[in-house]
């Protein structure tokens, strides 16, 4: 017998920053409620899906969400009333209409994607199945290699890096739990070396370690130091990624490294930065080495370093179809960051994820700096077995929640269980 959506609910809760966010519960008529909580980023895309806040000063800091939690209660709740809660492509359709703007400004993309990722946990109860079986199909046995930001600079931390993540990536290890341990041994080892030599071991937004470190150049040393000291080899069993997001210090058309004191750079001259770092540190990925508007910028490191390393566009691409394909026609990148609240439904997610399949790209489903304990992206990196995730560092509950979500569907799939895409 087929489910009916009886009512859907929402309530304001918290993120990990202490923000507020929604979280939403779809009740079915035989007695499943689905639920999800949504996340929020600080280094945002110019053209991500906007996020409805209250604005009344009154309140948070005017970033209260309980318009948008009236818009789920009201108006998404009256016109998915009565629907199958399985049709997922056509019940996001009936939000996108509703709402009737480019970027959900009049619902709010984080009202539309509660609901939106509610749906699909309570279709997979309904159906008897866990989340990413339910998304992926039989075919989702494929566990992701964790990005681990151990060292939080740019928006996410008051430290002395310009680049917002340094992280580390366990890409030799033969499992996802595997995977996991060389990471969280890696940042204990980083601590201890960060102590023995004086600085700070508070962490930022993301988890991972604010140092005032003397440059960037110093992180990247720091890292591959503690790799060793972990005993693992730096390149061969884990290696380095990068997300400098550089959208945050780019001003008046130059590349602004002022709190390493590192100067200011031509997009040229970041290109010619990271191709020294390649040839120095063992680095397999970088994100966001240009600033969203310099298109140009991605070209170049792509058509300079492309065939090495992955190129990863998050903040120029926001997880949308239009700009994904101009990354493509551009060769902009080779690779995509994925995060569901850049475009505000699990479709729409779905058709970036296919877009960047069908031009041999690759593709990192991706948490934000201001998460909550919601695992849903576990299950979806799973499903779109994309084989990356970027979920944090070893430490922080709301980053951990992902990755103990993954030990269970790793434990979960038994032997049938792969590392990577
Ligand atoms: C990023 C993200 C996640 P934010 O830039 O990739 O790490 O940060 O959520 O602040 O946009
Ligand atoms: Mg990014």
């Amino acid at each position: 017998m087929t489910a009916r959506i009886e009512r859907i609910d929402a309530l304001e809760i918290l993120d990990s920053r202490g923000n507020p966010t929604i979280r939403v519960n779809v009740h079915l008529d035989n007695g499943i409620t689905g639920t999800a909580s949504v996340p929020s980023g600080a280094s945002t895309g110019e053209n991500e899906a906007v996020e409805l806040r209250d604005g009344d000063a009154g309140r948070y800091g005017g970033k209260g969400v309980r318009k948008a939690v009236e818009n789920v209660e009201g108006r998404i709740s009256a016109a998915l009333k009565g629907r199958d809660p399985l049709d997922q492509a056509e019940l996001d359709q009936i939000m996108i209409d509703l709402d009737g703007t480019p970027t959900k400004a009049d619902l709010g993309a984080n009202a539309i994607l509660g609901v939106s990722q509610a749906l699909c946990r309570a279709a997979a109860a309904t159906s008897g199945m866990p989340l990413y079986a339910y998304l992926g199909g039989v075919g989702a046995t494929h566990l992701p290699i964790p990005m681990m930001n151990v060292l939080n600079g740019g928006k996410h931390a008051d430290s002395g890096m310009d680049f917002q993540e340094f992280m580390i990536y366990p890409h030799g290890a033969p499992s996802f739990a595997e995977a996991l341990r060389y990471g969280a041994e890696t940042f204990h080892a980083l601590k201890k070396i960060l102590t023995k030599q004086g600085y700070s071991t508070g962490v930022g937004d993301e988890g991972g370690f604010a140092p005032k470190l003397k440059s960037n150049d110093e992180a990247c040393d720091l890292i591959v130091e503690a790799i060793e000291a972990a005993g693992y080899r730096p390149g061969a069993d884990i290696a380095i990624a990068l997300d400098p997001a550089a959208s945050s210090f780019f001003e008046e058309g130059v590349y602004r490294l002022s709190r390493s004191g590192q100067g200011d750079l031509s997009s040229d001259d970041i290109v010619a930065l990271f191709r020294r770092w390649v040839e120095k540190y063992p680095i397999v990925s970088i994100e966001d080495s240009h600033a969203e508007s310099d298109w140009a910028g991605y070209s170049a490191i792509t058509a300079a370093l492309g065939d090495r390393i992955q190129i990863v566009g998050d903040d120029n691409l926001v997880t949308n179809t239009r700009f994904i394909a101009k990354g493509i026609a551009e060769k902009a990148c080779n690779a995509a960051l994925i995060k569901l609240n850049q475009i505000g439904t699990v479709s729409e997610t779905v058709s970036a994820i296919q877009m960047c399949r069908k031009a041999g790209w690759a593709y990192v489903i991706s948490h934000r700096s201001g998460e909550t304990e919601d695992p849903f992206i576990a299950d979806f990196a799973v499903a779109m077995g994309g084989g990356q995730i970027k979920t944090g560092s070893a430490c922080r509950s709301e980053r951990i929640a992902k990755y103990n979500r993954l030990l269970e569907i790793e434990h979960a799939l038994g032997s049938r269980a792969v590392l990577g895409a």
